[in-house]
Formats: structure tokens, C-alpha cells, sequence
């Protein structure tokens, strides 16, 4: 026969004598450490544009890019204050150039990815190339890359920064540097490396420039919605997406960096799309249009009214469903590529 269980009180006292030893009992957190199915802390969260602008722009007043480095209001989870993340790995931002400013030179080991929100003709210089930034354009700093940001607009110019930031974190795997000149110097004209890699075409030679990121530096925002366009009038809407494309490293097939995907997908008019949920949790900006996000977990139903120019987090494993009268469309990014390196993604589509 079995011995009779000890009394809570002994047990107590176990864990108390042994604490000092930095031991823990597992059965005590064993439920909480292999939970049946993820239970994100993250929370749904949406910032409207039109809330979020004016303090972008009385920040413009208060600081300039140069003093700030990067004049950033990050976008917290509100789960998450603190910690500078949107999801468990993700960071989100939105960064303020004004006309003449420059954000000067600098390179880490955090992958970065700037998506053109508001105004043109401020520019990014990768490796020796600058690109001019245009609403919609999807733009990416490689890991360890030099960059810098400038602006010859002749108005704000405002980008949403999505980086791994937290995943870095987590592996205490980050690195940076300061350039020794604000901005570097410009070595190749801008379009190069689209010639080199944008047209479904690459150099003779192989060459991977940046390692497991794309070579390509500026997805651009006409030839993305071209795309959706086409499959719109011409090919089935996906019931829970509507018309969903990945971006590619054109070398590799795969996500255009190592730790972060990104997605473009057209809302139509009309759509009632079915609900989803995956373990990659993502980050929306509202390129066009209006439309609804409905977004549940274990803090709720979350329903969230889309303008353009607005950003949501939908958290892993949380239900979501959109849908839109008129039409939008939506830029996104998530981990998945890691996940999946990992062999541990995971997408249910509900009914
Ligand atoms: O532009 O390099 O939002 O290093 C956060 C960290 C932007 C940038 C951010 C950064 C940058």
C-alpha cells in the first residue's frame, strides 16, 4: 500500500527549506509550464489612427530624429506595458521623420521592417542604397545591417517598425553599433538591388547579400496591390482570408527575413470571412478601406471598427474573423517562420 499523501503543511515546509537552494517543486507549475493549448497573456489591442497622430506629431515638436535616434512611440500590449512588445516576440512602432531630418547610421542584430503609413519622399539607406518610402511600400533593414533614415519630404513622413526585438531578447542574442557618420554614404543608385532580385530574375552568380534575408530592400505597395487585385476579379476569395499573399525572399521562397513573415491580403467589398485562429501572433496596419476585426480569447470579444492607417494585434491562438462593406486592405506580419523552423506552428480555420 501506498504511503498516505504528507499534510499540506509538511509539503510547505519542504518548498519553504528548499527555496533557499533556488529549487522548485514541478508539480506544483507542471499544468501552467505544458498548458493543454497556448493561453497568450497578450490581449487584443487596436490604436486608431486618428488618436495616435497627434501625439506622433507633438512629439515632432518636442524632439527631433536626430536627438531621439529613432523617434518611435511604441505600440505596448497593454498586457505587456513595460516591455516594449506588441506580442511575446514581436515589437511594433511608429516612427516620425520630418522634412530635413535625419536619422543617423546605425546597425544591430535585430531584423527590421518599415511599412509606409503616412506621406512620401522620405528614404531608408541599406548597404550603400537609399529607398524612397511610399504609402503601402513594404521595406526591409536586415539583421547587422547599416541604416539610416532621412526625409526630403516636404511632410511628415510616418512608418510603422516592426522588429523582433523580444524574440532577441529572449535568446540574449542582440547586438549594435553607432556609424561613425549620421548618414552613409550612398555607394549604389536607388533600384539596384530591385533590378538584381525584383523581377522574378537574379544575378548569373549566386550571391545572398544578406544571409537568410531578402536581397530585395523595398516591396513596393503598386505591385503588391496589383497582385490582390488581379486574384480579386480572377481567382476564388478565400473564405476565411479573402485574397491573402505572403512576401517572398525571391532566393529562397521563404519569408523575406529569418525571424518575420509578412503578409498582404485584400478584404472585398462584401465580406463575411470565417473565423481563424493560429499560434503566430500578428500585427495589422490598415492600408485602405474600412472594415471590422472580431477578435476572442480568454480577455473576450474584442471587436474592433478599421480605418486606414490603423494597427491591431491579433494574439496567438486567439479566434479572428473579418470582415468589411467596402473593401480593405491589410498589411500584417507575425513569427511564423520561426514557428515553423521549430515545427511548431499550428492554424486551425473554423466554421
Ligand atoms: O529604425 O533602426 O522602432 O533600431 C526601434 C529600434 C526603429 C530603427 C525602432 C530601431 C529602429
Amino acid at each position: 500500500m501506498n504511503a498516505p499523501h504528507p499534510l499540506p503543511a509538511a509539503r510547505r515546509q519542504l518548498y519553504d527549506e528548499m527555496a533557499p537552494l533556488h529549487l522548485t517543486p514541478l508539480w506544483e507549475v507542471l499544468h501552467a509550464l505544458v498548458p493543454p493549448a497556448p493561453r497568450s497573456p497578450c490581449v487584443p489591442v487596436h490604436w486608431q489612427y486618428d488618436a495616435v497622430r497627434p501625439f506622433l506629431m507633438r512629439s515632432g515638436e518636442l524632439i527631433s530624429a536626430e536627438e531621439a535616434v529613432r523617434r518611435v512611440l511604441i505600440l505596448e500590449n497593454p498586457a505587456l506595458r513595460g516591455q516594449s512588445a506588441a506580442t511575446q516576440s514581436l515589437y511594433a512602432g511608429l516612427q516620425l521623420i520630418l522634412p530635413g531630418e535625419v536619422a543617423p547610421a546605425h546597425r544591430h542584430t535585430q531584423s527590421a521592417l518599415r511599412f509606409i503609413v503616412e506621406g512620401s519622399g522620405a528614404y531608408t539607406a541599406v548597404d550603400g542604397e537609399r529607398t524612397t518610402m511610399r504609402p503601402g511600400d513594404f521595406i526591409i533593414t536586415p539583421s547587422w545591417a547599416w541604416h539610416d533614415h532621412g526625409s526630403d519630404a516636404d511632410g511628415p513622413v510616418v512608418w510603422l517598425d516592426g522588429l523582433d526585438i523580444p524574440m532577441i531578447r529572449f535568446f540574449d542574442a542582440g547586438f549594435a553599433e553607432n556609424g561613425a557618420s549620421r548618414s552613409q554614404a550612398v555607394t549604389q543608385p536607388e533600384g539596384t538591388s530591385f533590378a538584381r532580385y525584383g523581377h522574378n530574375m537574379a544575378p548569373v552568380r549566386h550571391e545572398a547579400p544578406f544571409g537568410a534575408t531578402s536581397p530585395i530592400f523595398s516591396y513596393p505597395y503598386d505591385r503588391s496591390r496589383e497582385a490582390l487585385d488581379t486574384l480579386e476579379r480572377s481567382a476564388p476569395i478565400d473564405a476565411w482570408d479573402g485574397v491573402k499573399l505572403r512576401y517572398v525572399n525571391p532566393q529562397t521562397g521563404g519569408s523575406p527575413m529569418p525571424t518575420m513573415a509578412t503578409f498582404m491580403q485584400r478584404i472585398p467589398p462584401g465580406f463575411a470571412g470565417k473565423p481563424w485562429r493560429q499560434t503566430d501572433g500578428a500585427v495589422y496596419s490598415v492600408v485602405e478601406g474600412t472594415g471590422t476585426a472580431v477578435v476572442e480569447g480568454p480577455s473576450g470579444s474584442h471587436s474592433f471598427t478599421l480605418s486606414p492607417r490603423d494597427h491591431f494585434v491579433v494574439p496567438s491562438w486567439h479566434t479572428a474573423r473579418f470582415a468589411s462593406e467596402g473593401g480593405c486592405v491589410l498589411f500584417s506580419y507575425s513569427d511564423r517562420p520561426v514557428q515553423q523552423a521549430l515545427g511548431i506552428h499550428r492554424e486551425e480555420r473554423l466554421s
